[in-house]
């Protein structure tokens, strides 16, 4: 063959493979999904199982092999999804120190993606598209950046009560963050930083309707990010929560219309919000409200035995309505710029009331009816419940015991107590299902706890009410639990997760560090059970609380709505280059490079600038098919996007380094994928 037929036939090759591209781009997403489903079998009537005998055998051979007995072959039963086939729920986690969020599918509980939101992430391009970058902006307190977080308890937003499946919130606890996460795109797209405290713990929740985002604090400090001495704790020292108001239509939190409460420096600890019966209150509770104020290095009682010497702490009830009518009758004060309404306008405005709770609680839930509210207290092997009606009752004939340190009205406990359930060592949090159970954490006893309520449940239960009925041990050491849709106002049952805090034997070793473990326990279809069928390990982070919805409840977007979509305003953006106008606009030093991205080049493929020029990179993703995704990538710059299909995305740099940059696509996205890429040419000063 000669060299000519050799590049002849490789420039046919080369023909046939962009016209197969092109193929491959203008099929249509749902044509792609159909076959993609019929490859894979995803669409498969279910029929009535039958084995034959020789499937029985197989069955029973690897059963045997693999050392399985029937209650596992169950369990696998139970959680396998055969390729294309898609999970019923999405089980929303924090993902602890990790800063992010993660999205895994139940029951088969495959991880589905995370999602960034106080850590940069480099697959999704967050927080890598240079000098300007809107998120590393958006995680600057105090003018510096602080690149993690520590993210414990997501929500989702609420319409009366029941998850609505549009916005995700999750509370930073290292440093008082609250994200806002649209889940049309499954992006972050806010993170706001309480201006009056350093770190938090109770949120984020949010209100029936979302009204509100809620962030409790927990380690007293000068609020406003003052200074006192340790001796001045009583006197300087004050708790808080926030009322983040939620605008629905914007998709942000408005933060000139949110305010916060300022607390007792007792520590506040976890909240829930009233629903139905108990609409227009919240919940905290609080631990040390000794105030004690540790200090070993000085011969005193450390932290953990000072505070939790006393039998009572004090769970907060608000009424938040009544908070909201003070904050917009101009009864707050500003601290470091942001509205607090003090102790003494809570107590006179009957905004806020104590109750006692037992020794150091950690969870308070209510009830789907919003009739109860149950407080775990982790030393107390009890839950106690308390009902709204008796709360409201003892505020209206001012049932009090006496009032705290700082004139708040504390309620009679056994007037607003309804009931003391005894589960088991170490009770955290509670969640409830479909058909009147509670199912509570035990940390010590490393169980989930099913347990019967009364009231308007009574005629749900066989069993008498207030009762526990069933325990099933889990590995080990369990934090939070969550069951299906299990804090709503109408949980599903089904399903429920341990989120287990040590895994200790259950995996493969993995060095000194080891995962932590989700695990499934089925309580839908065993009678009494509540077997484990499936272990996960999540080895990106400690995750605190997650939140399970009905996948069917997400309305996400398959490719964004057109074509120049900005993710950040959720609109068509003006300055989204079309095709045709790709290319190179100079002003002085300051360049705008306007560049289209479709399978499979860019364009234009050479730029080229001088050194010292002060970059703005345009690119749009002329894409419209469903995954279909690109990255762009500059070695060297530290710049890496995500161009998902539709996307308009830009960045900026200033060209210090001359050379020559070779710019490619970071994402595998079609045959001719190792082509997609281009060069930046930054000619050295002084270069003709
Ligand atoms: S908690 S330590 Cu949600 Cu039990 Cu954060
Ligand atoms: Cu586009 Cu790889």
């Amino acid at each position: 063959m000669t060299a000519s037929t050799l590049a002849s036939r490789s420039r046919h090759v080369l023909a046939l493979m962009i016209a197969a591209g092109s193929v491959l781009a203008c099929i249509t997403p749902d044509a792609l999904a159909q076959e993609g489903r019929r490859r894979r079998g995803g669409d498969q009537e279910a029929k009535p199982v039958q084995l034959s005998p020789e499937q029985t055998d197989q069955l029973t051979k690897i059963a045997t092999d693999r050392k399985l007995n029937v209650d596992d072959l169950l369990s696998a039963a139970k959680t396998y999804m055969p390729s294309g086939r898609h999970d019923d729920y999405v089980l929303f986690s924090s993902g602890g120190q990790s800063g992010q969020v993660f999205a895994i599918g139940v029951p088969s509980m495959r991880l589905l993606r995370s999602i960034s939101v106080f850590t940069p992430e480099s697959w999704q391009g967050y927080g890598f598209a240079g000098e300007a970058d809107r998120v590393i902006d958006s995680l600057k307190i105090n003018g510096k950046v602080v690149a993690w977080g520590d993210t414990h308890h997501p929500a989702l937003s609420e319409t009366k009560g029941d998850y609505d499946g549009q916005f995700l919130f999750i509370g930073d606890k290292a440093n008082s963050r609250i994200g806002v996460i649209d889940l049309r795109d499954w992006e972050t797209k806010q993170v706001v930083k309480n201006p009056l405290t350093v770190s938090d713990h109770g949120g984020a929740f949010v209100t029936p309707n979302t009204e509100y985002v809620i962030e409790g604090g927990q380690y007293a400090t000068v609020l406003g990010y003052g200074y006192a001495p340790i001796e001045e704790y009583k006197k300087s020292y004050r708790g808080m929560v926030t009322l983040w108001k939620f605008d629905r239509a914007k998709g942000r939190i408005d933060v000139a219309n949110s305010f916060a409460l300022e607390l007792p420096p007792y520590w506040q600890d976890l909240a829930d919000a009233g629903k139905n019966a108990s609409d227009g209150f919240f919940f905290l509770n609080s631990f040390n409200a000794e105030m004690a104020t540790g200090g070993i290095e000085k011969g005193n009682p450390p932290f953990e035995a000072g505070a939790s010497k006393r039998d009572m702490d004090y769970l907060h009830i608000v009424d938040w309505r009544k908070a909201e009518a003070a904050f917009k009758a101009g009864k707050a004060k500003m601290i470091n710029g942001f509205a607090v309404l003090s102790m003494e306008t809570t107590a006179a405005e009957g905004i806020l009331h104590l109750a006692p709770e037992p020794k150091s609680p950690h969870g308070v839930d209510v009830t789907p009816n919003g009739q109860f509210m149950v407080v775990a207290g982790k030393l107390d092997p009890h839950v106690t419940v308390y009902s709204i009606d008796r709360i409201k009752a003892a505020i209206a004939s001012k049932k009090y015991s006496g009032t705290d340190d700082y004139g708040l009205p504390i309620l009679d406990f056994d007037a607003v107590k309804e009931a003391q359930v005894e589960l088991g060592l170490g009770p955290l949090h509670t969640q409830f299902d479909d058909k009147g159970y509670a199912y509570t954490s035990l940390f010590l006893d490393s169980a989930v706890a099913r347990w019967t309520l009364g009231g308007e449940y009574d005629s749900l239960n066989p069993e008498p009410a207030w009762k526990l009925v069933h325990k099933t041990p889990v590995q080990y050491n369990i934090g939070h639990l969550c069951a299906a849709e299990g804090d709503s106002a109408s949980p599903d049952g089904k399903y429920l997760i341990s989120m287990s805090k040590w895994s200790v034997d259950r995996f493969l070793t993995t060095g000194p560090l080891l995962p932590q473990n989700f695990q499934l326990l089925d309580i839908g279809s065993t009678g009494t059970t509540m077997p484990v069928i499936y272990d996960m390990p999540i080895g990106v982070g400690e995750p605190h609380y997650c939140q399970m919805i009905k996948a069917d409840k997400l309305q996400s977007w398959k490719v964004y709505p057109e074509v120049g979509w900005n993710p950040h305003t959720q609109s068509l953006d003006p300055n989204a280059p079309k095709k045709g106008q790709e290319g190179v606009v100079r002003d002085g030093s300051n360049v705008i490079i306007n560049m289209t991205a479709i399978r499979s080049h860019f364009s234009p493929e050479h730029v080229e600038v001088n050194e010292g020029d002060h970059v703005t990179w345009r690119i749009v993703a002329a894409e419209t098919a469903q995954d279909a995704t690109h990255g762009f990538c500059i070695g060297g710059y530290n710049i890496n996007l995500s161009l998902e299909p539709g996307e308009y995305t830009e960045f900026t740099f200033t060209a210090d380094k001359p050379g020559t940059y070779p710019f490619y696509c970071t994402e595998f996205c079609s045959a001719l994928h190792l082509e997609m890429m281009g060069y930046l040419h930054i000619k050295p000063k002084g270069t003709k």
